[in-house]
């Protein structure tokens, strides 16, 4: 008795759990729209059509899984009979379901679903290679272009230009013309990284000497995040990525600000601020250009002042962080290639701030 009471509860419970789960699997999709990397929010053609795809996949899983309790749920409550009525065990019956729902439902589905994303990878090709598809030199013929290069755990990106005076190194933060397709070469540093900013494309591998190419547009301007979709070690969740598709106006404005080399600074504080910047181990790793700093491991802080966000978007770019992060990068960001540098005193370290601010 003690028995059956024991397993009549443990069906229940498993029916809340169950419960709780189909509810949770609605939520996803719907949490995703609000959530700022989403497949299913999709500001580009490319993306669109991954979304649509997406929503197909969510909603007939959706709608499979539905049926599926819909029969479990049957079959625990449909009325059994006692044991004299019962059919002998070995009447046949009952296998067909085997045939179609184990195997005809999942080949229609899974067929379906494999030649609609073969399709995709077609239409909207992102390695240089392959039959049918540009080839990389053609796609880096395509304007304007940017290489991307990923290090363990930022973003160094380039704007190429065939008149190298047009061209310029920044990090992590990628500017777009809106409309306008841009071709983006992606190469890695270190270890394989994955570029993905889902509101515009699918991903793309940073594979360490094999450059691959993605074309992204934008449609509408705006900010999309990026992230790193490949382990590339510990700090691998905080390497995210700010994409800011602008006018093709405010994008040129931005372009030409960016080619100048580091403000010159005039206040007392960053004046001296640029003094102690020179003086101490940033100008080691770090690039200012215009100045003595020619640090090739680091983000280029040429331009600093102007980012939103510091260490690859996930602190915003702000006098409170800027000093947290000098004397404390392994705290914000553990095990980044960054040390503490805590040797500065108070004033030091606001002046530093404020000749990193002015970099605009
Ligand atoms: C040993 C090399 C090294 C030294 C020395 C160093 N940095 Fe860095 N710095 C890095 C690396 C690597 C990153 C990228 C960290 C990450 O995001 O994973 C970084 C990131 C930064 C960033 C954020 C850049 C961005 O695009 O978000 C700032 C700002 C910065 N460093 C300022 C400084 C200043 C100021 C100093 C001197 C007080 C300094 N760094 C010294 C290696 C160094
Ligand atoms: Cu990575």
């Amino acid at each position: 008795m003690r028995g059956l009471h024991r397993s009549r509860r443990t069906i229940r419970g498993g029916r809340a759990g169950a419960m709780s789960l189909m509810l949770a699997a609605c939520a996803l999709p719907l949490a995703g729209c609000k959530l700022a990397q989403s497949t299913y929010n999709a500001h580009g053609p490319a993306a669109a059509h991954i979304a649509t795809l997406a929503w197909f996949m969510t909603i007939l899983f959706l709608v499979i899984t539905a049926i599926m309790w819909i029969l479990i749920g049957y079959a625990f409550y449909r009325r059994r009979g006692s044991l004299e009525t019962h059919e002998p065990i070995d009447s046949s019956g009952g296998e067909g379901w085997i045939a179609i729902g184990g195997f005809a439902i999942p080949v229609v589905v899974l067929t379906i679903i494999f030649i609609w994303g073969l399709m995709l990878l077609g239409r909207y090709p992102i390695h240089g290679v392959g039959g049918g598809m540009p080839s990389a030199k053609a796609m880096m013929a395509m304007k304007p272009k940017i290489r991307i290069i990923g290090h363990q755990w930022w973003w160094e990106i380039q704007y190429l230009s065939d008149d190298p005076s047009q061209s310029f190194t920044t990090a992590n933060e990628l500017h777009i013309p809106v409309g306008q397709p841009v071709s983006i070469e992606v190469e890695t540093a270190d270890v394989m990284h994955s570029f993905w900013i889902p509101a515009l494309h699918g991903k793309v591998d940073l594979v360490p000497s094999q450059p691959n190419y993605i074309r992204i547009v934008a449609s509408q301007p705006g900010e999309y995040h990026g992230q790193c979709a490949e382990f590339c070690g510990d700090e691998h969740a905080r390497m995210l990525l700010l994409a800011i598709a602008q006018p093709p106006a405010a994008y040129q404005a931005w372009k030409q600000a960016q080619l100048q080399p580091g403000h010159e600074p005039t206040t007392p504080e960053a004046i001296e601020g640029k003094q102690v910047f020179l003086g101490s181990p940033c100008a080691m790793c770090h690039t200012v250009r215009g100045t003595r700093a020619l640090g090739h491991v680091a983000p280029d802080l040429t331009h600093i002042g102007s980012r939103k966000m510091i260490a690859s978007d996930v602190y915003p770019n702000n006098n409170a962080y800027l000093m947290a992060w000098i004397t404390h990068a392994q705290s914000l960001k553990p095990d980044c290639l960054m040390p503490n540098l805590t040797q500065f005193s108070g004033t030091q370290l606001q002046d530093l701030v404020a000749y990193l601010r002015q970099l605009q």
